[in-house]
């Protein structure tokens, strides 16, 4: 995901004294300066065309196409192609994007000018919801261990559970999955801090204790063990993990609908690109196709992205009867597109959904990129500003 997108430091934590950076923001910065930068971006846009070219013919195909479809879906968040029927199809409306539907080659100032659109899309996106990356190394752990909070917060989560009569096993993972990033803890969730820093350390402990029920004073003994392994482990092997907080609140719907210029503009974009029949008329099915092509500029995650503001424009479908699957004219479609987007602004006005989300990233930031520019780093800053 990080390739896609520039990072920015942030002077905010860990800077005490010259230490190490620990925390970078991405807020898409670096990539309105790319795309706005006609010169870099023309040289970027050679240099991406000319490694996708797989076979030297000026054009893109389809299958060369797709590793640039994929780094996309992969930056927005959406589950690998071919895992969900629901992300695929926006994989599909990418690829789309580029062949504008047409089985055809795609030319380089095409790529060029559907490249563009995308990245400010991403940019303006990452404005509104910047994605921090942490460096967990086990610092911010130490320090909550040897806080004075340590101690209530461990004998509270262990009440929560004496009840149960757990075994130790269980309450330490319990325990574990409750410290979150801001105590500097990965997430105990994924499978691979599972794997190479929960397990590890819980097997430092006694076996037998593990398995037998936990009395208070075993629990806050051992818990303090484990996070001290824990501690070390992320000490010799930090982990990087990619904080993002995400609010729909419809706010981005009420400025769009509030604006009828651009209101208008962007329905008539999403209407053109529609196929018609010879009246000029399309079926209602692609109401969810125009809404996810309008969904950047109404600040909405694509469709199948998050569960919760699916359901609130399945929702919203229903409630305007979209789903019928009639053949209506233009004024009739964007009559009911915008019914939908009001429909989805009053839900998400009444109840707002935040997402907030941590994800480990495995690969280092710096290398993994098939289509972003190498991101600026701490060593690279542009010169010149
Ligand atoms: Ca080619």
């Amino acid at each position: 995901m990080a390739s896609w997108l520039g990072r920015k430091e942030s002077g905010e934590k860990g800077t005490k004294g010259g230490e190490e950076e620990k925390k970078v923001v991405l807020d898409g910065t670096e990539i309105r300066e790319l795309v706005e930068n006609k010169e870099a971006f023309t040289t970027f846009v050679d240099h991406k065309f000319q490694e996708l070219d797989v076979n030297h013919d000026g054009k893109l195909s389809v299958k060369e196409l797709q590793p640039a479809v994929a780094d996309i879906g992969v930056a927005l968040g959406l589950p690998a192609q071919g895992t969900s029927p629901d992300s695929d199809h926006i994989y599909s409306e990418v690829l789309n994007e580029f062949t504008h539907g047409k089985q055809e080659q795609v030319s380089k100032s095409e790529f060029r000018e559907v490249l563009s659109d995308i990245l400010l899309g991403m940019a303006a996106g990452l404005k509104r919801d910047p994605i921090v990356i942490l460096r967990m190394d086990g610092e911010d752990v130490k320090e909550f261990v040897e806080s004075p909070k340590f101690e209530p917060e461990a004998l509270s989560i262990f009440s929560q559970m004496e009840s149960a009569n757990e075994s130790l096993r269980k309450c330490l993972t319990v325990g574990l999955q409750q410290l979150t990033v801001e105590h500097g803890m990965p997430p105990a969730s994924d499978s691979w801090v599972i794997s190479n820093i929960v397990e590890p350390a819980l097997q430092s402990l006694s076996t037998d204790l593990l398995e037998q029920p936990a009395s208070q004073d075993t629990f806050f003994e051992e818990f303090k063990k484990l996070l001290n392994n824990i501690i070390q482990r992320l000490q010799e092997h930090p982990v990087i993990v990619a904080h993002n907080e995400n609010t729909f609140d419809g706010s981005g719907i009420k400025r769009l609908l509030s604006n009828k210029f651009e209101l208008d503009k962007l329905l008539d974009s999403v209407w053109r690109d529609l196929p018609k029949d010879q009246h000029q008329k399309t079926p209602k099915d692609y109401l969810r196709v125009a809404l996810d092509r309008m969904a950047s500029s109404a600040d909405l995650p694509p469709y199948g992205a998050v569960d919760q503001v699916d359901a609130v424009v399945n929702e919203a479908f229903k409630m305007v009867n979209a789903d019928d699957g009639k053949i209506v004219d233009e004024a009739e479609f964007k009559k009911t597109l915008t019914e939908i987007l009001g429909s989805v602004m009053l839900q998400l006005e009444g109840n707002p959904i935040s997402i907030s989300s941590n994800s480990v990233v495995h690969e280092p930031l710096e290398s993994s990129s098939t289509l972003l520019p190498p991101p600026s780093l701490q060593t690279s800053q542009n010169e010149g500003d």
